[in-house]
């Protein structure tokens, strides 16, 4: 299980991006990509990574890959992060999985391991838990949650639900980052340990996976199969918080190396988690 990190191999020698103050690049992620996102102002393209005089989002239409509210509450976005941001977001990610707590692998109570890598800031869950510290790990206490990356969490809530308030009394103050190889897997779960039941923000980056999207009530059909590629945002709210959702393959190679990620998928999901 101790599979290296793909794309993560050079961990040890990025610089910590995250260590600048203030105003962070992803807050530009309007100037940069505004325009050709779900409600923009339609722009002409000219974004790298496609061809001159098409639009993500036109581009996302005529491959079938269009927001779409997928059960109550729950949106699927295509494309809504600008390959600036995903570069973004990817060294930021890699700078959190150096430290303070390292990424690792979940060990579960019942002896099993996750074959997800995992690495948490603002709090540190463990199964079945949110604490400060990462004590099943080393016992450091996690990477403060960003301020760009609630502003980041609000304007996801505004894109998804088309509101331009949905995102006001939105503080997502945890992120899970999970990175995934291409053989790992996550089982069919529900996210309980919020004492909340404010959406959960999920961007991905990476290799295409298949997302498992089932129902509150069992962990099994009725479910919903959906693509997720680099760049989508899915936000869960309403009845959605508490369906039961798994990651059941991820394809390989389908990742463009432009992001950072020379291979593997990265998901990052923003909660709020109530504590205090
Ligand atoms: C629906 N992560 O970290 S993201 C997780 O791709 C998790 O790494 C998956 O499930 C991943 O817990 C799926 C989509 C997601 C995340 C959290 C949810 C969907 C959710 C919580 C409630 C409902
Ligand atoms: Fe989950």
């Amino acid at each position: 299980m101790s599979t290296p990190l793909p794309g993560f191999e050079d961990i040890g020698r990025l610089r910590r991006t995250d260590a600048r103050r203030g105003a962070h690049s992803l807050d530009g992620a309007r100037e940069l990509g505004g325009a050709d996102r779900p409600g923009g102002a339609g722009g002409l393209g000219g974004r790298e990574g496609r061809e001159p005089g098409r639009s993500a989002a036109a581009a996302a239409e005529l491959a079938g890959r269009t927001r779409r509210e997928v059960g109550p509450g729950a949106v699927h976005l295509p494309h809504w992060l600008s390959p600036a941001e995903q570069r973004e977001l990817v060294s930021a990610c890699r700078d959190w999985a150096r430290g303070p707590v390292p990424i690792r692998h979940t060990r579960l109570p019942r002896g099993g391991v996750m074959s997800v890598q995992t690495v948490c800031i603002g709090w540190h869950w463990q199964p079945y838990a949110y604490r400060r510290t990462a004590d099943d790990v080393n016992g450091a206490r996690v990477a403060e949650f960003p301020d760009w990356m609630v502003r980041l969490g609000r304007r996801a809530l505004v894109d998804a639900y088309q509101d331009a308030s949905a995102g006001d009394d939105y503080t997502p103050d945890t992120a899970l980052i999970n990175f995934y190889d291409s053989a790992a897997k996550l089982g069919m779960h529900q996210d309980r340990e919020e004492r909340s039941s404010a959406p959960v923000v999920s961007l991905s980056i990476g290799d295409s996976c298949v997302f498992r999207f089932g129902n509150t009530e069992t962990r099994t059909r009725p479910y919903t199969d959906i693509e997720l590629a680099s760049g989508d945002l899915f936000v869960f709210g309403g009845p959605s918080r508490f369906a039961y959702h798994g990651v059941p393959k991820v394809y390989p190679g389908t990742g463009d190396p432009a992001t950072g990620l020379t291979a593997g998928r990265l998901n990052i999901t923003m909660r709020v988690t109530g504590l205090t």
